[in-house]
């Protein structure tokens, strides 16, 4: 049975015009894009979207961040899809992601509380389908 994630491109990926490249590698990759949006985000969804991380350092940077600018928002699909895009978008720091993923390659530190690294993808199948239902 196919599965679903829930893939952000944060402000930093669409401010920077890399929308095209990040989707780009998606479907290079073989994935389908079932869903395809571009919005502002809201402060409810976003303490929803990162309850796990509210108390954390990096929270409320993490929060003015996603609301800097427009994000897109996509369900991206296939088998092992969630495992799979976390591949292609490589390690939350981007000055140590391996080259080749997508904060690896276009990512990097400019010295800020949050790491901006581009993109946003569920880590389980229990996230992926809450994390949907908060942007979709
Ligand atoms: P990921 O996005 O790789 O799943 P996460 O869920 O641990 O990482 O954290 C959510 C986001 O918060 C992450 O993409 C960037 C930011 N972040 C995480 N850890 C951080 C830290 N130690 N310092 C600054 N920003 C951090
Ligand atoms: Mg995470």
């Amino acid at each position: 049975m196919s599965e679903r994630t829930l893939v952000l491109i944060k402000p930093d990926g669409v401010d920077r015009g890399l929308t095209g490249e990040i989707l780009r590698r998606v479907e290079a990759k073989g994935y389908r894009i079932a869903e395809l949006k571009q919005l502002s985000a809201s402060e409810d969804q976003l303490a929803a979207h990162y309850a796990e991380h509210q108390g954390k350092p990096f929270y409320q940077p993490l929060v003015d961040f996603m609301l800097s600018g427009p994000v897109v928002a996509a369900v991206v699909e296939g088998d092992e899809v969630i495992k799979g895009f976390r591949s292609l978008a490589g390690q939350t720091d981007p000055t140590v992601a391996a080259p080749g993923t997508i904060r690896g390659d276009l990512g990097r530190d400019w010295g800020e509380k949050v790491q901006k690294n581009l993109v946003h993808g569920s880590d389980s199948v229990e996230s992926a389908e809450r994390e949907i239902s908060i942007w979709f």
